[in-house]
């Protein structure tokens, strides 16, 4: 079955970079999360008043992929402990975030996450809420690392290949 959930992890060219090189993935957008104000420009996003974190939509079919898996593999590529912060870029859009629609999977998330806090010296920011919106980011911002392969990544993307 396909399942839907969606993803933060600082800038989301590099998000949906990496998760576009994962077996099972079926399909990814890039966009804005838990936007105070509909429909939010890039510019808006950067400037914050917006509320909105970049975010990646995913979707995966749990036969080839499994949710602890792609949990797996997302904290594998950012680093849950810092605040409005990842790689280079600082700003509440590049919190760490995981968000979903259905209450079982947030569940599901909240104990993989107390389950890894061991793993960390400091404590877990990534925030595991519902998600109240999802807007598509512009065309340009799609598939980025596609159209710009020099262009800027946050991520170790050789990490996809690695077994976990
Ligand atoms: N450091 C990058 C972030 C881009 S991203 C879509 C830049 O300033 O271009 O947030």
């Amino acid at each position: 079955m396909i399942k839907t959930i969606y993803l933060a992890g600082g800038c989301f060219w590099g998000v949906q970079g990496f998760f576009d090189l994962l077996f099972g993935v079926e399909h990814t957008s890039v966009g804005y999360a838990n936007s105070k104000i509909p429909n939010p420009s890039y510019e808006l996003v950067c400037s914050s008043v917006s509320g909105a974190v970049e975010a990646i939509e995913l979707q995966y079919d749990e036969d080839k992929i499994s949710l602890e898996e792609v949990l797996e593999r997302f904290f594998s590529i950012i680093d849950p402990t810092a605040w409005n912060k990842q790689g280079n870029d600082v700003g509440t859009q590049y919190r760490s975030g995981i968000y979903a629609n259905d209450p079982k999977t947030l569940e599901f998330v909240k104990a993989f996450i107390q389950k890894i806090q061991e793993r960390y010296h400091k404590s877990i920011q990534t925030e595991v809420k519902e998600l109240e919106n999802y807007y598509l980011a512009e065309e340009y911002h799609q598939k980025y690392l596609q159209k710009n392969p020099q262009g800027y990544c946050h991520i170790d993307l050789s990490k996809a290949s690695k077994p976990l």
